[in-house]
């Protein structure tokens, strides 16, 4: 929770009025800075044996994908290796991942999704 804590940290003791040592008789500017969530790339992995039909249809059921842009991604991945499908919030990357492999498993497929920091 990086993001968060560094919203959440006290200013320094010299930015704040009053603070012991701080008697500069100059005016002090607050500095906010806005912190964005990590954002996480999530990835199907080719294989040898998990049909190609299969992987269209987790890329259109999980991602939102239509089966065009499924087919496409699923050719990328076939030739290149693997392929980012999509990316998201961590919490959201991980229940994409999961919701895959569990996919896969249940139809005893060797499909693996990772994810991976932006
Ligand atoms: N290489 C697989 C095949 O020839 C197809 C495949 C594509 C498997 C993408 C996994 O993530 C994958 N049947």
């Amino acid at each position: 929770m990086e993001w968060l804590l560094a919203n959440m940290m006290p200013l320094q003791m010299s930015d704040k009025p009053g603070a012991p040592g701080n008697d500069t008789g100059l005016l002090t500017k607050t500095v906010t800075r806005t912190q964005r969530p990590p954002l996480y790339k999530v990835m199907l992995l080719n294989d040898d044996y998990t049909p190609m039909e299969f992987v269209v249809h987790v890329l259109e059921r999980f991602f939102g994908l239509n089966h065009a842009q499924s087919f496409e991604i699923m050719l990328t991945v076939h030739k290149k290796g693997l392929a980012v499908v999509g990316v998201f919030s961590a919490e959201i990357a991980e229940t994409k991942v999961a919701q895959v492999m569990d996919f896969a498993r249940r139809h005893q497929h060797p499909l693996q999704c990772t994810m991976e920091k932006e």
